[in-house]
């Protein structure tokens, strides 16, 4: 049975740098319905407010998940013997049109979500978030676990410019799709532009864990209190490579010294196992202030973490679905 789903290119016949650069050197999809988990690349960064080159994360993230293997060395999960998982290419973008972008984006989003299928992306600028927000959660909001430097639940900028990658969750909200009470954002800090700028994510009431609360708390209470805030309702993970110090991940448009080592990020997202997971993403990996492709590693890796979770999950899930259906009968 488990021999039927796509699996990555043995490295052991064919060497890792040989063939094309699919995600995790799996089959590329063209029809949704081939995958039950889909990997997505948005090649966009319009959204930047300042250091732009996250457009060309896809392509390196790609290209350095060839280093992935088949089975988590901790928690053993095999996802490709789990669920049928492909790269199903790029999102459709346009660089000079923010919002018909976000409509193309979007677009191509609701057809995976229309198929039963779960996306883990890899952007692309947060402002990626949005677009797949909006195909995704439009029935209900969903929660979140979010790894980042910043809320990005800024307002406007540069006038009166609602949609920039400071900005997707305060839309989010705004527009119901995530729910600020299952939200949880961990490794917040930096400089601000006013003291007030967190005060819209706060009264909204998502749990902000700012990155000096979790250097008290350390991973195992940090988890125990995402997953309290998250509980058991369809959650989404987002992560912001910039969520990590950037000795370990440089190549990001908005760098913060003092962040989470890349140890404490495989903790924390390896402490999500069984929540009820509906998808992730990894944004803001910016090639172009990148060296040596290293923070296109840690995106990939990190990918590859969210992608045993959420395999997990949804296998679950379906499990559960059959039993019920069986029970029905
Ligand atoms: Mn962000």
């Amino acid at each position: 049975m488990a021999s039927t789903f796509p699996q990555p290119l043995d490295a052991a016949l064919v060497p890792r740098f040989a063939g094309l650069p699919t995600f995790m050197r799996l089959p590329a999809v063209t029809n949704f319905s081939d995958v039950d988990v889909a990997l997505v690349g948005v090649p966009w960064d319009g959204g930047t407010t300042n250091r732009a080159g996250a457009r060309h994360g896809p392509r390196e993230i790609r290209n350095m998940s060839s280093l992935m293997r088949k089975v988590h060395h901790v928690s053993r999960i095999a996802p490709y013997d789990l669920l049928r998982v492909g790269d199903v290419g790029d999102a459709p973008v346009n660089p000079i049109d923010l919002l018909d972008c976000l409509k193309q984006i979007e677009q191509f989003y609701a057809s995976i979500f229309r198929a039963g299928v779960i996306p883990i992306s890899a952007g692309g600028d947060h402002l990626v978030t949005l677009p797949i927000f909006r195909a995704i959660a439009k029935e209900r909001p969903v929660g979140m676990v979010h790894f980042d430097a910043h809320s990005d639940t800024n307002d406007t900028y540069f006038g009166n410019n609602p949609y920039t990658h400071g900005t997707p969750f305060r839309r989010a909200i705004e527009e119901g799709l995530l729910d600020p009470k299952r939200t949880v954002q961990i490794g917040i800090r930096g400089s601000v532009y006013s003291a007030e700028d967190l005060d819209f994510a706060e009264a909204a009431g998502i749990r902000v864990i700012h990155m000096e609360e979790f250097a008290d708390l350390g991973v195992a209470a940090t988890i125990a209190e995402a997953r309290r805030v998250v509980g058991t309702e369809p959650t989404y993970v987002s992560f912001d490579v910039d969520a990590l110090d950037p000795s370990f991940a440089p190549g990001t448009g908005t760098p913060e010294i003092g962040g989470i080592t890349t140890l404490e990020a495989q903790h924390m997202v390896r402490g999500l196992r069984g929540l009820n997971l509906i998808g992730a993403d990894v944004v803001e990996v910016a090639p172009p202030f990148d060296q040596g492709g290293s923070t296109a590693l840690v995106g990939a890796t990190m990918m590859f973490e969210l992608l045993c979770v959420i395999a997990e999950a949804h296998a679950q899930r379906r499990t559960i679905g059959a039993e019920r259906s069986a029970s029905v009968e």
